[in-house]
């Protein structure tokens, strides 16, 4: 008797355990329609999950010239932010970079990625430099840190892109992962540069909020089936 309730139990805790950590349908694919306050500059980022890391593309820019930019040499960086900006806030309320490792401002060398803050995606694959004639080349990487899940403390989720001229944030938009809804929004997408992204900022570390906020989702989640089931 007591062996066959202790049994049930396992068994009912296993599934349990099971319901608990069966994942959301995968993470795959993700965007980030990049833009300034009056739409004078545009970007369109793509992040897949491939074998080795993340495939990122970037097409469609739009504004961003060899005029425009403070350092013709340089052109634009650009780089993964922390937040995303919310309805209001625009370029700067997406906080620093994306830098789980707190790897910090210093250069990135990228033969080194050790170096380089995982959200310093221009510091690891070039900067956006515009030809010329004011054509781009099309940008295509396969970047080996950035991830959907991974490292917990500071996944790719939940973040925001943004492009500056010499510094300065000029635009930035909402990263967007099918199948992840960024904790208290509610099921919203969040928004893309509607709002000013014109004031220059200084540079921080970011280290992951959502991430402590997903945590708890999950944990509340995990919580709310032991309820469910008691
Ligand atoms: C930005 O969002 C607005 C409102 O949702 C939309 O109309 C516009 O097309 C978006 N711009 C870009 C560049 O995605
Ligand atoms: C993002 O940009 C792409 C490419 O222009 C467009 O097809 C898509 O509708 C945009 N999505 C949002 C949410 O603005
Ligand atoms: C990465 O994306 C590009 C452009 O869409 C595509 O041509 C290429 O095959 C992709 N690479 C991998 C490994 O999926
Ligand atoms: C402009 O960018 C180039 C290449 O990154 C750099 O070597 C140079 O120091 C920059 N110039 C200024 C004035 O910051
Ligand atoms: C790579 O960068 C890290 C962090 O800046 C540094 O500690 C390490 O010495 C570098 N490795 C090489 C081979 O340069
Ligand atoms: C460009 O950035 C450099 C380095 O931060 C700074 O010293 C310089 O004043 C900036 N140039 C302009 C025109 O803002
Ligand atoms: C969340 O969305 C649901 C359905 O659209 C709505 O009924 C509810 O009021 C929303 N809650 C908040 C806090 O916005
Ligand atoms: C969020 O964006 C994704 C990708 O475009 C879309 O599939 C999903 O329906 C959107 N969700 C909401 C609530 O707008
Ligand atoms: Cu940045």
């Amino acid at each position: 008797m007591l062996f066959k309730s202790a049994a049930a139990l396992l068994t009912f805790a296993g599934l349990v355990a099971a319901q608990g950590a069966a994942p959301a349908a995968e993470l795959k694919h993700g965007f980030a329609n990049v833009s300034s306050l009056n739409g004078d500059y545009l970007a369109y980022f793509t992040f897949d999950k491939v074998e080795g890391g993340m495939n990122i593309t970037l097409t469609g820019l739009k504004g961003l010239t060899i005029n425009a930019a403070v350092n013709k040499t340089a052109g634009y960086e650009y780089h993964v932010h922390v937040t995303p900006m919310g309805p209001k806030y625009g370029c700067m309320a997406t906080g620093g970079h994306l830098d789980p490792f707190n790897v910090g401002p210093a250069p990135c060398n990228p033969k080194n990625l050790t170096s380089c803050q995982t959200g310093d995606l221009s510091g690891k694959h070039g900067n956006i430099v515009p030809t010329e004639d004011g054509t781009f080349p099309a940008i295509q990487y396969i970047d080996t840190q950035l991830s959907f899940t991974e490292p917990a403390n500071g996944p790719m989720v939940g973040r925001s892109v943004v492009i500056h001229n010499n510094g300065t944030r000029i635009a930035c938009g909402d990263l967007i992962v099918e199948g992840y809804t960024v904790p208290g929004t509610n099921g919203t997408n969040g928004t893309n540069g509607t709002t000013d992204g014109t004031k220059p900022a200084a540079e921080g570390t970011g280290k992951s909020s959502a991430a402590k906020l997903v945590g708890s989702a999950a944990l509340t989640g995990v919580v709310a089936l032991f309820m469910m089931a008691l």
